[in-house]
Parts: structure tokens; sequence; C-alpha cells
């Protein structure tokens, strides 16, 4: 059955490789992201691949009237959302808490936490009026374990994993499943993100083994999806074979 899909940060990494995924099924995608250009190209890209029907919406997460106007407006044939992967998200720096920036603090916060929050305020309802959806929050390994100078990143990450578990005791009534997909290393321009431009120390991230791709990631969000009804995945930790840990890696 062709199914609506909405995913937020999909200009790029893992929501991109998501987008990618469910239209190749050939699922009709909302796709989202600050950058418009970007978002654009890959609306065109999809089309033309999989003759998808696609809806690019640019907008940052972290605007609540932004998000309310356009997730709250969709046109009538793209309303019956029924898959939500909450994926826009990132770190800013890596440093010791007393060190860090605050300004760095506040985007990570506003953006995996409250924009999290906000797109589900509005999506939640009309599911709950379907009665059926389907949420995948994308956590981390560092909403599960905390490590060195990520303090407030890994705090997010632990927030999106409260998060996913309370949704789904409320939402539980309702016919929703909430599902959090918590990758470990992940090759995308989240490094890149991270380090504020600086490639080579992006790069580095990866180097001496081999880190997942967005596309594993998407992979697995698919294959949850297509459970049967009776079957929920609530969480599920992926490491590349090379990690251990958040902070253990077996490196050549
Ligand atoms: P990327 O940087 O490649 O992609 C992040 C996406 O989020 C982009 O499409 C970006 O779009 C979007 N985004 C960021 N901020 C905002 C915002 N304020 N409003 C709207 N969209 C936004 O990173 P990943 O694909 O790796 O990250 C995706 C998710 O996966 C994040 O939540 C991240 O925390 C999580 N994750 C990543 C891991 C990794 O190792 N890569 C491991 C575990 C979890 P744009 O810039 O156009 O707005
Ligand atoms: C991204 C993975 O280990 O850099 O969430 O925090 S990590």
């Amino acid at each position: 059955m062709k199914k609506t899909v909405l995913i937020t940060g999909a200009t790029a990494g893992i929501g991109k490789a998501t987008a990618y995924r469910f239209a190749a099924e050939n699922h009709r995608v909302i796709i989202t992201g600050r950058r418009k250009a970007l978002l654009e190209k890959v609306a065109v890209d999809l089309r033309d691949k999989f003759q998808a029907e696609v809806l690019p919406l640019a907008f940052d997460v972290r605007d609540r009237s932004a998000v309310e106007q356009h997730l709250g407006n969709l046109p009538d044939d793209w309303k019956a959302i029924d898959i939500l992967v909450n994926n826009a998200g990132l770190a800013a720096g890596l440093d010791p808490v007393h060190e860090a920036n605050p300004g760095d603090w506040d985007l990570m916060i506003d953006t995996n936490v409250k924009g999290l929050l906000y797109v589900s305020k509005v999506i939640i309802p009309i599911m709950v009026r379907q009665g059926h959806g389907h949420i995948f929050n994308i956590g981390s390994i560092a909403g599960k374990e905390v490590y060195p100078k990520g303090s407030v990143y890994c705090a997010t990450k632990h927030a999106v994993d409260a998060l996913t578990r309370g949704m789904r005791m409320d939402l539980l009534p309702h016919g929703i499943k909430v599902t959090q997909i918590a990758p470990g290393a992940t090759e995308t321009e989240f490094s890149l993100v991270r380090f504020k431009g600086d490639r080579e120390r992006a790069e580095k991230v990866y180097k001496g083994y081999e880190p997942l791709e967005g596309e594993d990631v998407a992979e697995i969000i698919h294959f949850i999806s297509i459970l049967p009804e009776r079957v929920n995945v609530n969480d599920i930790l992926i490491m590349p074979m090379a990690q251990a840990s958040a902070t253990i890696f077996h490196k050549m």
C-alpha cells in the first residue's frame, strides 16, 4: 500500500537516504530541511529516478511558527501522514562542558529536542484522528551513553530516548507505533557540521574503519516500517561492525 512519509532533515545524510529508500518503494514523501536549493534538488532527483510523488518543504524545525505554518497547512492530499521520521538534528562542537559555547547548546537543544517536539505536535493529532501511524525518532548511541566533551549533544539524545518512551505510552491507545533508531558512527555531514566546516577534522572521525552509511540506517527504518501490524520494534541500536561503544573502535 502506498504510504505518505514525512522525513525531517532530508537534504543530507540519514534523512536523505531514508527519502530515497521510501521513494524507491513507490511511497509518497514529504521532505524537509533548511537548505531550499538542496531540498529541491533531492525532490527533482526522486521524481526522475522513481517517478515519486514528492513534497519539499523548506523550514527550520527550531522555528515553531514556521513548523506550524508548513506542516499545519499541508495540501489536502498530503495530510494523511502514515510515517513520521523525526530525523533533523545535529551536534555542534566537541568541548568540555566548561569550555563549550552556549550558542552551540541552544542550537542542539532547540533542534534535537524542541524541533522534534514542534514537528510531532503538529503531526501526532493527524495520526490520532486516523487511528494509525508510525513515528521514528532518530536517537543515537549518544542517547544510550555519555562520552567526554559531548555532554550536551548526549543530553539531547537522552531526551530523544525519553521522549520516544513517553510518546509510546501516550500514543498506545491510538494505534500509533513509536520506534527509536539509535545509530552509532554514520558517515554523513554530521561531523562536518559538528566541526563547523573543518573537513580534515571531520574526515578523521571515519578513518581506519568502515562507518555506517546513511543507506544502512534507512534500510533498517524501512524494514521496521513493513513489519506486521502486530509488531513494533521499540528501540534499535545500530553500530558499524568496528564499533563496540560510543568511544571504543577497532581501527586499522
Ligand atoms: P547530516 O548533517 O548529514 O543531516 C542532518 C539533516 O538535518 C540535514 O538534512 C539538515 O538539513 C537537517 N537539519 C539540521 N538542523 C535543522 C533545522 N534546524 N531545521 C531543519 N532541518 C535541520 O547528519 P545525519 O544524517 O548524520 O543526522 C541525522 C540525524 O541522525 C541527527 O538527528 C543526528 O543527531 C542523528 N545521528 C547521526 C549519527 C551519525 O554518526 N551521523 C549517529 C547517530 C545519530 P539542513 O541543513 O538543510 O537544514
Ligand atoms: C552521532 C554519533 O557518537 O558522534 O550521534 O555521538 S556520536
